[in-house]
């Protein structure tokens, strides 16, 4: 055991050995803040390199195992990436493929039509150029006759312009004529002094009662070969003057009917009935045939009965 007093320091009875005395003498050679081992004896720092060198190297190993399973792990990674990309490709390559085929298809189907159309507009091109060519030929003549046609036109352009104005001529002396005509009436009906020999006046009209009988189609045309129609009852009074002139038991054929249309009587000059003197019970169209033909007794009253009977009759015309 050594005692004394260093330069650094008192040591009193401390159990160094040599080393541990160098050691220490050493330790505290090293200037300050620097790290303690390398205040130790050489073999020990070596020894503790070591130490630190085999902790260093098993760190190492360590980290190095660690790495390489994250190494391995990422190439696992990346390898079943690019076998997922490998399959996503072939997936892809084989879609594509797909498209390209059904693309094909689709692109040939539409070829074909495209061709097919063209097809047919060159023959619709080709129609047309010989319709083109027929037509200039039929054309060219059917101008040449619509010409000629004009020409006549032209032609007769004057005569047309003639012929319109005939037509105006014509129109005003029918406008003439209808006035002169209808100023003669007025002026016979004033003038009426009297009716022709054998017939009755009532007012400005002259009534001929006949004295054979006959159906009454046949009396109506009577009237009509007179100038005259079978007799139109217009007011009561004229219906008395009538009645006044029929002798007992017979009866007139008036210009009534409904042939045309059952039960619609009718006038002779189209006027619909409106003003009427049926017997009671009348218009019974009686019988198998119907009774479509007015008649009128010495009462005034009216009866129908069937138009082929034979019967006396009345016709009436203006004055
Ligand atoms: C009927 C009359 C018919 C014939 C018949 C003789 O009147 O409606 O037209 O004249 O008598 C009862
Ligand atoms: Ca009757």
């Amino acid at each position: 055991m050594s005692q004394g007093k260093d330069d650094f320091g008192i040591y009193e009875n401390c159990d160094f050995t040599k080393e541990m005395e160098l050691e220490e003498r050493e330790r505290r050679k090293a200037p300050k803040g620097v790290l303690p081992f390398l205040a130790l004896s050489p073999e020990r720092a070596i020894a503790l390199l070591y130490m630190l060198l085999a902790l260093t190297f098993v760190l190492f190993m360590a980290l190095t195992i660690v790495n390489l399973r994250r190494v391995s792990a990422a190439w696992e990674a990346l390898e079943q990436a690019r076998m997922r990309s490998e399959n996503s490709h072939t997936t892809v390559w084989h879609n594509l493929s797909e498209v390209q085929r059904a693309l094909d298809k689709q692109l040939s189907g539409v070829l074909k039509t495209i061709h097919g159309r063209l097809l047919n507009v060159s023959q619709e091109v080709e129609n047309v150029r010989q319709k083109t060519t027929r037509c200039k030929a039929e054309c060219g003549n059917e101008l040449s006759d619509r010409l000629r046609v004009l020409e006549e036109r032209n032609a007769l352009e004057p005569v047309l312009r003639q012929l319109a104005e005939v037509k105006q001529e014509q129109s005003r002396a029918s406008a003439l004529l209808d006035t002169a005509l209808e100023q003669t009436r007025n002026l016979s009906e004033i003038l009426c002094t009297k009716c022709p020999a054998g017939w009755q006046q009532f007012a400005k009209t002259c009534y001929f009662f006949s004295t054979t009988n006959q159906p009454w189609l046949a009396a109506k045309r009577s009237c009509n070969d007179f100038n005259a129609h079978l007799a139109i009852v217009d007011t009561e009074q004229e219906n008395k003057f009538l009645a006044n002139h029929i002798m007992d038991d017979r009866v007139f054929w008036l210009g009534l009917t409904d042939t045309d249309n059952e039960s619609k009587w009718q006038w002779v000059n189209g006027r619909s009935l409106s003003l009427s003197f049926w017997n009671s019970g009348e218009p019974n169209n009686a019988g198998q045939q119907g009774e479509d033909c007015a008649t009128i007794y010495s009462n005034g009253l009216w009866n129908d009965i069937i138009c082929s009977s034979a019967e006396a009759w009345i016709c009436e015309r203006s004055c």
